[in-house]
This record gives structure tokens, sequence and C-alpha cells, in this order.
């Protein structure tokens, strides 16, 4: 049985959990639910690094216990921890806690006397009047909870690009392992890029005496089946995650992967191209009355409605069919397009390896150069450089640039990422910000002012004129909080009225700017870099995100500033200090 990130996240939570109903120290029981957030976030296999005898990377909040811990958990499938705290712990009423207003000692209190343990019979409770009648509560509680109740957001069943793309990759090599299995490919959401997945669609091409739904049944990661049938079946895996199983005919593969791949609205906008030509798609191909004309391969099924290929990222119904038609797709920037990264931190503020180690990570990962931007000093949980802390860096990426001036053509840029205070003041001098190469600015508090407030607070920033770029400039984070508050047709303006990139920053909880954001990025003529915020030597992986990303929002490598060699980068940042 496989052990993947989510897995160990999982039982983190769950310890979390249960120290938090055994009134632990709230500090231990944070470090568990940080510890979850950053393993279900990393962009690797910890078993794959276990199984090849990679040694673990360094990650914020994860120490010697913890690794120990996931090196236990991948290894044995277990943690001690988690089996003793089930012991010690009465049957777990997690789920109730999640209430707004009820402490571990209220839940105790109702489950005593009530026997509740589920939300389900809490409402029940509550709307029957029976909470009331529990000493320590009244009406007025009671009627606190059914609003709490009612306040209870269903939680949000997708799942994060990284973490479908380990259930995804595990079944896929399963499934081709099956004699008779010849294609194996994820549509859907997956193949569009989209940054989380409701369910996985997977289809497959065989021979016709394979025995893979069988085998898709019995994979050891499945805990429902759903639905079973002769060419397609639905199964929920262990993780939660419901894959959609469907055997094609190699005829229908291209119009069944067109279906599929969808999205829904793109399809339905093909359909209609279809019939005003008097044409019917569906999954099994493209007919003419009840002749086939296509069906075989995508593109026959986009060249049956007059169209070229449209790459499964612009597949949304946002203007790709006519721009298909026009001949004005654009070139997607790929990957191996991106010769730096702008936006890295080291171990001198909140990173885990050395400029040394990050240099060598980047270079492994195939780019040119790359610029180190620490936090600044604001932001004392990282760690932020102060004013001679960053002169000292300064001093040392001049000795590495020219020491590594004998042996490699790979390029360190002298950065900060500065913080922008609450009324758009730098927390540095320009006399520091004007011996940089790049200057990123980005809001890390006061995430919530109102609209107007929050886009000025940009604006004013964005007027400094050492500023070469925004980083992460919604601040959204996935699963935790939403976009800020911005007026961001003005932010593109001044972005590029000043010559300042925005961000498509590439970890996978953020990816900010989104799709449709670089979209308009690109329409308004603004530059967009693409960057990994790596924080350890593992997180170029980043990149692939953000690629995803980026796709998704037309952009090509003339979008990107940092597809260009150094030499364009740097005439880029400097054409502003020339204004
Ligand atoms: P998800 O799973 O919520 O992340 O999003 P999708 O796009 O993967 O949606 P899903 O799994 O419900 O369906 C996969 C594809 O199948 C979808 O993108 C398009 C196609 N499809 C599903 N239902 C319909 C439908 O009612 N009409 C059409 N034309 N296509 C559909
Ligand atoms: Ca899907
Ligand atoms: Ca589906």
């Amino acid at each position: 049985m496989p052990v993947h990130n989510a897995d160990i996240a999982a039982i983190f939570n769950d310890i979390a959990d249960l120290l938090e109903i055994s009134d632990a120290n709230p500090f231990r029981i944070r470090a568990y639910r940080n510890a979850a957030r950053t393993v279900s976030g990393f962009s690797h296999e910890f078993k794959t690094l276990i199984d090849t005898g990679t040694a673990l990377p360094k990650l914020p909040g994860i120490g010697t216990d913890l690794s120990a811990k996931i090196h236990e958990i991948v290894t044995t499938g277990h943690c001690t921890l988690l089996d003793t705290l089930h012991q010690q712990v009465p049957p777990v009423m997690t789920e109730l806690l999640k209430v707004a207003g009820l402490g571990t000692k209220r839940v105790q209190a109702l489950h005593s006397e009530l026997g509740i343990s589920t939300i389900a019979q809490l409402k029940q409770a509550a709307r029957t009047g029976k909470i009331r009648t529990v000493a320590g509560f009244g009406p007025k509680s009671e009627q606190r909870i059914l609003d709490s109740l009612a306040a209870l957001v269903e939680p949000d069943n997708r799942f994060k690009r990284p973490i479908a793309m380990q259930y995804a990759q595990t079944l896929v090599d399963y499934l081709k392992r099956v004699d008779g299995v010849n294609q194996v490919v994820v549509a859907g959401s997956y193949r569009r890029m989209q940054d989380t997945v409701g369910d996985l669609d997977i289809l497959v091409t065989t021979s016709a005496d394979t025995r893979v739904m069988e085998r898709f049944l019995a994979y050891d990661e499945v805990r429902t089946v759903l639905a079973h049938g002769a060419t397609r079946s639905s199964v929920v895996l262990k993780s939660g995650l419901q894959v959609d199983l469907r055997m094609v005919k190699t005829e229908n593969y291209g119009a069944a992967l067109h279906y599929f791949t969808g999205s829904k609205a793109h399809n339905i906008s093909i359909r209609r191209l279809a019939r005003a030509r008097g044409l019917k798609i569906n999954e099994y191909g493209v007919f003419r009355g009840t002749q086939r004309i296509a069906g075989e391969t995508e593109e026959s099924v986009f060249a049956a409605v007059d169209l070229p290929l449209i790459p499964p990222e612009l597949r949304e119904d946002r203007g790709e069919i006519e721009s298909g038609r026009n001949g004005t797709l654009p070139r997607l920037i790929t990957l191996t397009d991106l010769r730096g990264d702008l936006h890295v931190h080291t171990n001198a503020s909140d990173g885990k390896n050395t400029l040394e180690e990050m240099v060598q990570a980047a270079q492994a990962q195939g780019l040119q150069y790359m610029a180190i931007t620490d936090h600044s000093r604001r932001l004392t949980v990282t760690h932020g450089l102060d004013v001679h802390q960053l002169a000292r860096q300064i001093d040392e990426i001049d000795r590495m640039n020219t020491a590594n001036a004998q042996v490699s053509d790979f390029i360190i840029l002298k950065g900060s990422e500065v913080d922008i205070l609450e009324d758009g003041t730098l927390d540095l001098p320009d006399s520091i910000l004007q011996r940089l190469d790049i200057v990123i600015v980005a809001i890390h508090s006061q995430l919530s002012l109102p609209r107007e407030r929050q886009t000025e607070r940009l604006l004013r920033a964005m007027d400094n004129p050492y500023v070469n770029l925004l980083a992460h400039p919604t601040g959204r984070l996935m699963g935790v909080r939403g976009p800020s508050e911005i007026n961001l047709p003005d932010i593109m303006r001044k972005a590029k009225e000043r010559h300042i990139c925005l961000e498509l920053n590439s970890q996978p909880d953020r990816l900010d700017l989104n799709d449709t954001l670089c979209k308009m990025a690109r329409d308004e003529g603004v530059m967009i870099s693409i960057n990994s915020d790596a924080h350890s030597s593992f997180d170029f992986a980043n990149l692939q995100y953000g690629i995803g990303q980026a796709r998704r929002g037309w952009l090509a490598s003339e979008n990107v500033l940092n597809t260009g060699s150094i030499e364009m980068v740097r005439k880029f940042l400097q054409s502003k200090r020339a204004h």
C-alpha cells in the first residue's frame, strides 16, 4: 500500500485533533497542523525520496522529530504516536469541535449526557430542544449552536494539483502494467491543468481480452466502488478522491478524449459549431447522419469544425474557439522556456538551504540565472534581513558571481522581497534598494483592508522608483483565504507604466496571479514573471505548476520576463531607472 504525502498529512492532522482534545500544549498542536500543510504542499513524494535513499529535505517546521515520524509512516504505514493517542483519548468527536463555540469540555458534556458524537446528531438535538437540558447550556447557547451549524461551510472536496498528481501518477503506472492496456490518459480538469481537481477522469484503450476493469477495482487504494460496468467504473480512493475509468475503442479515442477533457462549456460551444455544419459530435466521434467522419484523434475532431488543435489548458470557452478560427491561438509557454527564477529564498531569511545549495539546485533545474530575494526585516517570523545583513549578502553574491565566472555562466542577481507597509511605504530605504539588481515588493500583513485602501497601498509602493516586481499580487492561499480586494485594472495600468512585472507565484497553493488574471495582464501588455518562490532546494519543482497556470492564462514565452536571457532581464530591470 503506497503511502502518499497526503496520507502523512492526514495522520499529522489526526494527531493535532487528538492533541487538541486532550488539551495538549497549543504550540505542539500547531506544529502538527503546520507540518500537515507543509507535507501536503510539498512537490516530491516522501516515499520516492525514501525508497531511493535520498536525504529528506529540510522543510519549514519539520525538524528531526517530525522527519523521523515521516520515515516511520512511509516505511510502516503507521505512526506510533497516533496509535497511542487513539488508545488514550476517548472515541473522538473531532468533527464537533469544528462547530464554533464548542470546546472540548462542552463536546464531552454533550457526548456523555446525550450521546452526541456527530454533526447530524448535534443538529437533531439542537432542533428538538434537547441541548438546553444539559447542565451549562441554555436556550441561548442552543440557538448559537444552530447558528454556527448553519454557518459551517461544506468542506471543499477538491484536491490541489500536486496531491491529485501523486494519486494519478501511481494509478496510471499501475494501469499501464495491466496486460492488454495500450494508452492511459487522465482527461478532465486534470488535463486542463486546473489548480484543483474534483475527480480524475481516466481513459484507457485496450486490446479485446484485457482485464483492466477488474484490476482497477482491485487497486489497493480503492475504498469504495461506486459503479461497476463493462466499459466504465467509478471508485473512491482511500484518500477520498473519486476516479472514473472508461475503456474506449482506439477508433473513438480522439472523440472520447476531447469529450472527457472538457470543459463542459467548451464542449457545448464545439457542439454548437458542429450543428451549424450539419454534424453531430459525441464521445464516439463526429457524425454526418449515420456516417462517422472523424474521431480517431483529437485533431480530427477539431478539423471537422474547421479548427486547429486547441491545447487542453485553453478549453474553457474563454475565446479559444474564435482565436482558433482566426489563427491567433498563442504558442503557449513551456517549462523549458524558463531560463531563470526571480524569486528565491535562502536560510538568510526563512529558506532552508544556503545560497550555494540554492545555486546548485537552480542549475540542476536547468536555469541560467536566479535572483536571491530574502525577506526584509519587518517580517520577523521570517527572520527578515535588515540593511546591514542585506549589505553583507550583496557583497557575498558579488564574490560568488566573480568566483563562479571561472567555472560557469550561472548568474546570481541581488534582490530582496521587501514588505509593503500598511501605508504603502517600503520596509527598506532607497539607499540599499539602489544597490540591488531586483526589488520585489509584496504584502504579507493586513490582507483584508478595504478595496480602496489596499489598492492605494499597492499603487504607492509601485511608485517607488526601485520597484521591479509585485509578488503574489492578490495574496490568495487556496483552502485558507481568498484574494485580497484590490482594483486589478488600476494595478495593471500602473505596472505597465512603471515597467513593473507582476508575478505568477508558482507555489501550488498560491498560483497568484491566477489563470484569468494572467490573461488580463497579457492583454494589457503587462510583463509577467513566473517564479518558484523557493524556500528549499526542492522547490524549483514548483515551476511546473506555475507553467500549468500560465498556459491556462494564455501566456506565451514573450509575455514572461524570465524566459529571456540575463542580458534582456537586466535591460528590463534597469529600464525603469532610466526614466
Ligand atoms: P472537476 O472534476 O470538477 O475538476 O472538473 P471536470 O472538468 O474534470 O469535470 P467532470 O469530471 O465532471 O467531467 C469531465 C469532463 O466530461 C468535463 O470536463 C466535460 C465532460 N462532461 C461531463 N459532463 C458533461 C455534460 O453534461 N456535457 C458535456 N458536453 N460534457 C460533459
Ligand atoms: Ca474531473
Ligand atoms: Ca468525472
